[in-house]
């Protein structure tokens, strides 16, 4: 080893690296709109103050994308912003005295330069902030649209209000009954709030998710069940002495006969009705409705109701059922009441037993003592059911669909569990809602946009000082006294489209411009799973409005999706609240970002949990270590200018093959599977595998070029990774063009020949031998060989060979 040899000091190696990506704008794309493109996203961070680790895994992750597949000679876009509005600015306003507009730019800076030190290769001169009035401009303006196609609207609602926070949250920002930032119990309230029309777009919601084959199955059902449809029947049950219907939605008409009590929810008119006259009634609903529950804690809690008095008669056979108000009926699911069959639904089951009532089977099933256990939720042949007795459950389902047509009693219904989206918030530090109320409550879009957030604002609490700010919310537009809207819109509504704005990020005279459709969809969207239903689906909606307004092509935003495992600390999720964070910054000062970036992606598949371990990048930085010191060795025993392989011995013929059989494992495991953890393990192995004798001076030419090939192919495979060193490396090996523009090594096909098989030889069918030969072995070598193979001979002898079966890769068998 020379003594000359060079230091591998990380710092020193990461900044030049990064000045010279800088200097050259090295990670601006083309704007020659005729290459092939590749579009790579990470989602865009709230800027909260620092990276954290899932922030480094993320990016890391999206990044090594992004390289590799400029490699591959695509015009890559990868661009970086921050999802700036939001409650933490604010709450951090209230708390420190500071303007969230100012907490927020020198967490962006801050947070920036840490990006900056991990050397992603991010196109800076597209960061966009969604606080930037020349971002939310395009909101206001895209909203005015929407409005003017009635897909948004105005209406008093029952919101989910979030005492803490002092603000309405979205359904899916309710996390069991709470507060999904404040985590305190969300309490009711009706407000004027404003809505977007998302359930118009159900249908094709639904229906697109099909398309998304580079989606993870599991984000895929998420949404399928977010929108929940549900295919049954709406019966109509008459009030015995009493003019009213109650009509109920379910999914299992052929249960009909085994009704025996309705269920109500407790908010439902007739509910309020008995609860004017009883005042049991009355105190019953008091008591379970508090707040709104969602869904999920309504099917897992108690189930309680109370009588209501009131009967109902069976459409069908006239008997009577009494009429339960019950808290898990869900008022906005349906038509709030349902009919219970505690035969052969779980909720009925356990309510029937809490109440006593009767419980009728009405589908058969295998054993007479299933029903002690719980409902019997099979579908199957009908029993008890009269007329209907034996039918299975398509066949009953249209028989009793024709009699309740006949009857007047019941129609075939769809159901959808998904809800127009809330976008009003009461909060500041978010986009103004473009809208003026004229004297008559009137409303008028706002017409000079943007409508800018005025910055300096004064907290008194943490109600939000717009309404209390005469200037914002007094206008006088042509002589008419005008108020306007001081509410402000859900920060969701930026984030589902700032990955449009992107490719036209300085149009300034429309919110997208062609490049748009060039540029969209997304190739690669890689982003955490807890989005799996908010972001991700309010995207796919606003994606479907921007076709329909004719500004993209396209309606799906995302073509593939990667859902990042967490990284972990002593079994849960790292955070700051949890004290189990790591500071990513101490270990790039100590380690470097390309050891950070190699132990991320080399600890799991990039879907996948891993546990943080110190260890692990100590590994990384070894490793790197050991690729610097092999390539410092490999110069100092000579640049090699020209690779020659004349007449190449066994050992470089085995170093070649090594390389190229990487070289081709390795690509696949980065474009098939993004694998990146396979891929350093074969990437390493190679690195092992190079002869410490050709690093000499008085190794052969052919020697030297193997090595020289290997070690160059192994810079470029790892520069997706490992961006810095492999910079650094790839100048002092004598290239006068950077890595960064470099291309995929070629595999040369000859060279991935030494793959052995065993193959099992067989005579009329009995394994006698097996024989290691060479993949790329054809059928007739192989029976060459076989043939002469010692075993076999004897076995053959001189018997007459019929036929030669050949299973490619497993067996030979003659049949004689
Ligand atoms: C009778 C029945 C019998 C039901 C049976 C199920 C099984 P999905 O599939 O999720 O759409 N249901 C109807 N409206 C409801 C409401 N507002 N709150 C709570 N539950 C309600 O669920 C549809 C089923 O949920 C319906 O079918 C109904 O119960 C109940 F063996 O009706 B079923």
């Amino acid at each position: 080893m020379s003594s000359k040899a060079k230091e591998y000091d990380t710092y020193k190696v990461e900044q030049e690296a990064q000045d010279f990506w800088e200097k050259n704008s090295s990670f601006e794309v083309t704007e020659d709109l005729s290459k092939e493109k590749f579009y790579c996203l990470s989602m865009f961070p709230y800027p909260s103050g620092s990276l954290h680790m899932g922030h480094i895994r993320n990016y890391s992750i999206g990044d090594a994308i992004s390289r590799f597949q400029r490699l591959l000679g695509k015009n890559v876009l990868q661009p970086m912003g921050w999802d700036a509005f939001g409650l933490p600015a604010e709450n951090a306003a209230i708390e420190n005295k500071v303007q969230p507009s100012n907490w927020t730019s020198s967490n962006i800076d801050n947070m920036k330069s840490q990006l900056r030190s991990m050397g992603f290769a991010y196109d800076w001169k597209r960061e966009l902030s969604t606080s930037d009035p020349e971002y939310y401009k395009w909101e206001q303006w895209f909203f005015l649209q929407l409005l003017s196609k009635k897909l948004a609207y105005q209406e008093e609602a029952e919101v989910n209000w979030d005492p803490v926070e002092e603000t309405v949250l979205a359904n899916e920002q309710v996390v069991d009954g709470k507060g999904w930032r404040s985590n305190v119990e969300v309490e009711k309230k009706r407000l004027n709030q404003w809505f977007l029309k998302i359930t118009d777009y159900k249908e094709e919601l639904l229906d697109g998710i099909d398309s998304l084959e580079g989606w993870p199955e599991q984000v895929k059902t998420m949404q399928r069940n977010w929108i929940g449809k549900s295919e049954g029947m709406t019966f109509s049950f008459r009030i015995k002495n009493n003019a009213e219907i109650i009509s109920v939605f379910t999914t299992r008409p052929d249960t009909i006969m085994g009704v025996t009590f309705l269920a109500i929810s407790p908010d439902h008119p007739l509910s309020i009705k008995v609860a004017k006259k009883d005042k049991k009634v009355e105190d019953f609903i008091n008591k379970v409705s508090k707040r709104k529950r969602t869904e999920a804690e309504l099917s897992k809690q108690e189930k309680l109701g109370i009588d209501s008095n009131l009967i109902a008669m069976h459409p069908f056979s006239k008997e009577e059922i009494p009429i339960w108000i019950s808290n898990f009926v869900v008022s906005e699911y349906g038509s709030g009441a349902l009919m219970g069959v505690p035969a052969h639904d779980q909720r009925d089951y356990e309510f029937a037993k809490n109440y006593k009532i009767e419980i009728k089977q009405v589908v058969s099933s295998g054993g007479l003592d299933m029903l002690k256990k719980g409902a019997i939720l099979e579908k199957s042949l009908l029993i008890n059911s009269g007329e209907f007795n034996d039918l299975n459950f398509q066949e009953a389902f249209s028989q009793i669909e024709k009699k309740a047509r006949e009857l007047k009693c019941g129609k075939r219904e769809i159901n959808y569990r998904l809800r127009d989206w809330g976008i009003s918030r009461q909060r500041y530090w978010g986009t103004p809602i473009p809208i003026l109320k004229d004297s008559n409550n009137n409303l008028h879009g706002a017409k000079d946009l943007p409508v800018v957030l005025p910055s300096k604002v004064e907290f008194s609490g943490v109600k939000s000082p717009l309404p209390d700010i005469k200037d914002f919310r007094y206008v006088t537009q042509n002589g008419k006294e005008l108020e306007r809207e001081t509410d402000t819109f859900d920060t969701f509504f930026e984030s589902s489209w700032y990955f449009a704005r992107f490719a036209s990020f300085n149009s300034s005279n429309a919110m997208l411009d062609e490049r748009a459709n060039y540029w969209l969809p997304v190739d690669q969207y890689v982003g955490g799973v807890e989005h799996a239903v908010l972001h991700l689906l309010y995207s796919r909606f606003f994606f479907r409005c921007l076709r329909d307004l004719g500004l993209v092509e396209e309606s799906e935003p995302f073509l593939n999706l990667l859902c990042q495992g967490m990284v972990l600390k002593n079994g849960s999720k790292m955070s700051k609240s949890k004290g189990n964070a790591v500071d990513p910054n101490n270990l790039i000062k100590e380690y470097g970002a390309d050891a950070l970036r190699l132990c991320v992606l080399f600890a799991a598949p990039p879907d996948q949990s891993f546990e943080w371990s110190d260890q692990g990048l100590q590994g990384s930085s070894r490793y790197l270590k050991r690729v610097w010191k092999l390539v410092q060795e490999h110069i100092d025993a000579g640049i090699v200018k020209n690779w020659s392989f004349k007449e190449p011995n066994k050992e470089v013929i085995t170093l070649r093959s090594k390389t190229h059989k990487t070289i081709k494992k390795v690509k696949d495991d980065y474009l098939r599977r993004h694998s990146f953890n396979t891929a350093v393990a074969a990437i390493m192995e190679l690195t092992n595998s190079i002869p410490k004798k050709f690093i000499s001076k008085n190794a052969l030419q052919q020697e030297r070029s193997a090595v020289d090939e290997a070690i160059k192919s192994l810079l470029i495979m790892l520069s997706p990774i490992a961006p810095h060193i492999t910079h650094q490396l790839w100048k002092e090996l004598g290239n006068t063009d950077a890595i960064i523009n470099e291309s995929w090594p070629e595999v040369i096909p000859e060279l991935l020949i030494d793959e052995i098989l065993d193959i099992a030889i067989q005579i009329n069918g009995k394994l006698r031998t097996t024989l290691k030969v060479r993949s790329t072995f054809s059928k007739e070598e192989l029976e060459k060989v076989a043939k002469k193979d010692k075993k076999v001979r004897v076995y053959l002898s001189d018997k007459k060979i019929k036929r030669v079966i050949y299973v490619e890769g497993r067996l030979l068998n003659f049949v004689v």
